[in-house]
This record gives C-alpha cells, structure tokens and sequence, in this order.
C-alpha cells in the first residue's frame, strides 16, 4: 500500500515533470502539499482517487493577443491570459494582474492559491486567476483605456457571472474595472455580476477597496488575541503602497499600532512617527507618483532604495502586501533577528519556503497568505451576491461580515491544527481544512 507521504512525493514529482519550468507554480504547490500528510492518512480514498494530481491540473487555461496603440499611434502587443483553475465549490473567480513579469507561472500560481483561499471564505466561489504582461507604469489613461478594451474584447468571450467573475490584482484597480465593464457591456449586455471592484455607480460594493487590506489586520488581530497580545502600541513593517498595502495600514494604526513603513518596487519609507495615510493615498492614488514625494513632503520620513525586508530597525509585526517572494530566508532571519514575532501576508506567496522554515523553526505566529488576505475576495462574493439581489448593503453591514468571515478563517485555520496535533501551525490547519473541502466537493462530483 503507498503511504500517504509516498503519494505526496510522487505526485510533486509528477507534477515537476509536467511543469518543469513553472517555478512559481510548483513552489505553491510544494507548500500546501508539504502540509497534507495527516489529512490524506485520514483519508485513503484521496490516494485511490489520485486528488493531487486532480487539483494540480487547471481545469482550462486561455491565452491570447492583446493588440493595442500607444498614444504615439504604434501598434502594441501584449499577452492576456485567463486561469480557469476550479470550478468544484462555484464560478471561478479571482483577479487579474498586469504587470510586466506576468506570466503561465504566476498566474498559474495565483489561480492555485486562490483555490484554497476561496473555500476558506465560506462562500461559493472557485478558483481563477487572469491578467496580462502590459506594463500600466506611465500610461495615459487613454492608453490604459484601449488596453482594457482590447483585452476584454477577448476575454468576454470567457468569462460570465455564472461562470468566471475576475476582479483587481496588482495593476488593475477601479479605473481598470471600470474600462472593462464598459466594454463588457458594449459587446454582451448589462451584468452587474461579470466583474467586480466595480466603481460604486454601477454595481461595486461599500468597503471592496478596503476590504484585503482591512481582512488582513482583522485576521492578524484574531491571531494576536489567541496568542495574547494586540495591535496597540506595536511597531509594524508594512511593504507595497497599493491597493492592499494601503488599508492595511489604515486599519492597523486605528487599532493602536505604529506603522513605520511602506514601499515600492524602487525603495520604501520609514517614519517613525506612523506612516500618513491620507498623504499616501493622495501620492499613490490621485496623483498616481512614487514614494520619492513621500519622503519629499514629510519632515519625519526617510526613502531608502531597496526592499524594506533589508531594514535594520526593531519592529514586532511585519505585514508583506507588495508581491510574490519579496521576502527570503535571509529576511526573515533578519526579522526574527530584529524582534518581528508575527508575520501575516497580505500578497499573495510574499514569503519563499526558505522564509517560511525560519518563521516555524523560531516560533514566529505566521498568518498565510490565502488565508490572510481572503478578505477582499470574500467581499468581491458578498458584492455578486448584492448584484444578484439588485441591491446594496451598507458599509457597515459589508464590514461586519468581513469581520466575522476572517474571525471564522482564523478559527478554521486553528481548530483544524489543534485536531491534528499540530499546535500553532495556522498554514497546515488552514491547507488542510481548505483541500478537504476541495477534494471531498471533487470526489462526490465523480471523476472531475
Ligand atoms: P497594487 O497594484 O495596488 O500595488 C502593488 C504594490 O506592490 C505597489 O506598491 C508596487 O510597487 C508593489 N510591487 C509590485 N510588484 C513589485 C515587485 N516586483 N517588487 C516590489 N514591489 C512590487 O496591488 P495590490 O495592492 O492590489 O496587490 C498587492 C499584493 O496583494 C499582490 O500580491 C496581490 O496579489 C495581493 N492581493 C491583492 C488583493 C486585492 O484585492 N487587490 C487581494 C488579495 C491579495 P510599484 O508601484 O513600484 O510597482
Ligand atoms: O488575490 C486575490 O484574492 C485577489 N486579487 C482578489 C480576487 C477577487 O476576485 O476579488
């Protein structure tokens, strides 16, 4: 009989041999399957059922040309790529990124991970992920526009609030959302439902752009006050600047912590007096400039070229919210070095393997990524399920249930690494109970 943990290899080594080149993909895959050996001892039929090859394979992936002009009127051609991941608990559905390194690996990534995030939030939505390699740096917004369009001309083909609804990821805000619903419509018809991150005009949710950066600090706080401790009065390590990293910092510095820093892919900020986030937004999203102007404007701040994880300063609780892999072993030796006890992740994979070895082996709390940040695509589901209503939830009544969804994630993730003897290990806890539901909902819809 093949035992649990000889499964699990082979199926990793089945898995490398079929995408050897995905480095991204396979290092998501490597890490939640690392975690699955007691759930699949307690359930032979995963074995016989060959589940980990299952999941590990998209159920569909689409890529096309994306031809656009610039605004000197020269023909431009990116690649748009939609990850149709799994469809087993409901429509697929996650963002998309534009971003120049976009490629099958990270998106496949992403679509993986969002799998697993997806089924933790509770709601029925599957796993996808899309996006494109066009660099939205320095573009007009004319620019942006026909991109958006071109790309939705191909993508609606795809897509439908039954079948795929793709949101924000880094490079694609409200302003993105909004070009592509409109084309959306121009070539299909009105449905609210298709996208969202819409604008609020038309269909979008209270508290959507909040809502990753706000879930974030909402499940950190959860694990902080089953350990004991609180947000007030600690020294946090923020990086990234966008969408997520901003209402983290909101929201962590309305619960009493100091936020010293933020960053871009160039540099970061350290303030010792708390990072502003009015002065923020309006340098990152009004006037749509770098972090240089931060530092610029504010007596107390300081701008640093490089990654904030090379900064030397004491701090208590780091919260990654810029992009995959930005932190590595050697960081996190740093940060544990440095007094950093807490580590959640607001993007998606920021911290590599070696990282998250040095996280467990110095008994730092270590909020994973997919469930960490499953705040904003809960609220992308709580936001179908008003354009499916037809109606519109206060901001109140949307942060509520954005409470509680990541008061039940955090307890998830727990409950199921206390049933398993595997004490603080909130990553297997939250894997586990995230694959089970996955392969079980897999299993009694036959061989799918
Ligand atoms: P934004 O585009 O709003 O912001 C991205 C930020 O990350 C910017 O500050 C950007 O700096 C920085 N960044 C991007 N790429 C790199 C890089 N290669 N090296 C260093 N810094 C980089 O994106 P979001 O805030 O939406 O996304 C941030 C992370 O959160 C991503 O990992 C995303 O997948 C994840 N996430 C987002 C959710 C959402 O709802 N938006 C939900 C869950 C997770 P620069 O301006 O210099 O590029
Ligand atoms: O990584 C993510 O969860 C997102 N970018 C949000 C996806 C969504 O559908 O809101």
């Amino acid at each position: 009989m093949t035992t649990a943990k000889d499964y699990i290899q082979q199926a990793f080594e089945a898995v490398k041999a079929r995408n050897p080149h995905e480095t991204e993909f396979l290092q998501a895959v490597e890490e939640l399957f690392n975690t699955l050996e007691p759930v699949i001892e307690a359930h032979p039929e995963y074995i016989t059922e060959n589940i980990l090859a299952r999941v590990a394979e998209p159920e569909r992936i689409i890529s096309f040309r994306v031809p656009w002009t610039d605004k000197g009127g020269k023909v431009q051609v990116n690649r748009g790529y939609r990850v149709q991941f799994n469809s087993a608990v409901g429509p697929y559905k996650g963002g998309l990124r534009f971003h120049p390194t976009v490629n099958q690996s990270i998106l496949k990534f992403l679509g993986f991970e969002q799998i697993f995030k997806n089924v933790l939030t509770g709601l029925p939505i599957g796993g996808g992920k899309g996006g494109s390699d066009f660099d939205p740096k320095g573009k007009t917004d004319a620019e942006i526009m026909r991109f958006c369009q071109s790309f939705m001309t191909e993508l609606q083909k795809h897509i439908g609030p039954s079948l795929d609804v793709p949101a924000g990821d880094i490079g694609v805000g409200g302003r993105e959302i909004g070009y592509m619903y409109g084309q959306y419509k121009r070539l299909r018809q009105f449905d609210a439902g298709v996208l969202t991150g819409k604008p609020l005009g038309f269909g979008g949710s209270l508290i959507r752009p909040e809502a990753t950066g706000y879930g974030l600090v909402y499940f950190t706080d959860n694990m902080l006050q089953a350990n004991g401790k609180s947000f007030k009065d600690q020294t946090v390590l923020i990086s990234g600047s966008g969408n997520v990293a901003q209402f983290a910092v909101q929201k962590a510095t309305e619960l009493g912590a100091k936020v010293i820093s933020v960053s871009d892919s160039n540099g970061y900020i350290i303030d010792e007096t708390g990072i502003d986030f009015d002065l923020l937004c309006d340098i990152k999203n009004n006037r749509r400039a770098r972090l240089t102007e931060y530092a610029a404007e504010k007596a107390t701040a300081t701008y640093h070229e490089g990654s904030v994880w090379n900064y030397e300063g004491k701090a208590d609780i780091a919260l990654p919210c810029a992009t995959q892999n930005e932190i590595d072993g050697s960081a996190a030796a740093r940060l544990v070095k440095n007094g950093v006890y807490c580590v959640a992740e607001g993007a998606n994979m920021p911290s590599n393997l070696d990282a998250i070895h040095t996280y467990q082996e110095n008994g730092v709390l270590y909020g994973l990524a997919k469930a960490a940040n499953a705040g904003g695509v809960a609220v992308s589901a709580l936001e179908m399920s008003q354009n499916s209503l037809r109606l519109s939830w206060t901001a109140e009544e949307v942060d509520n249930r954005l409470k509680d969804i990541m008061a039940n994630i955090f307890n998830t993730a727990k409950e199921t690494a206390e049933k398993y003897n595997l004490g603080k290990d909130y990553l297997a806890g939250a894997n586990i109970a995230a694959f089970e539901q996955i392969a079980d909902a897999m299993i009694a819809q036959g061989l799918v």
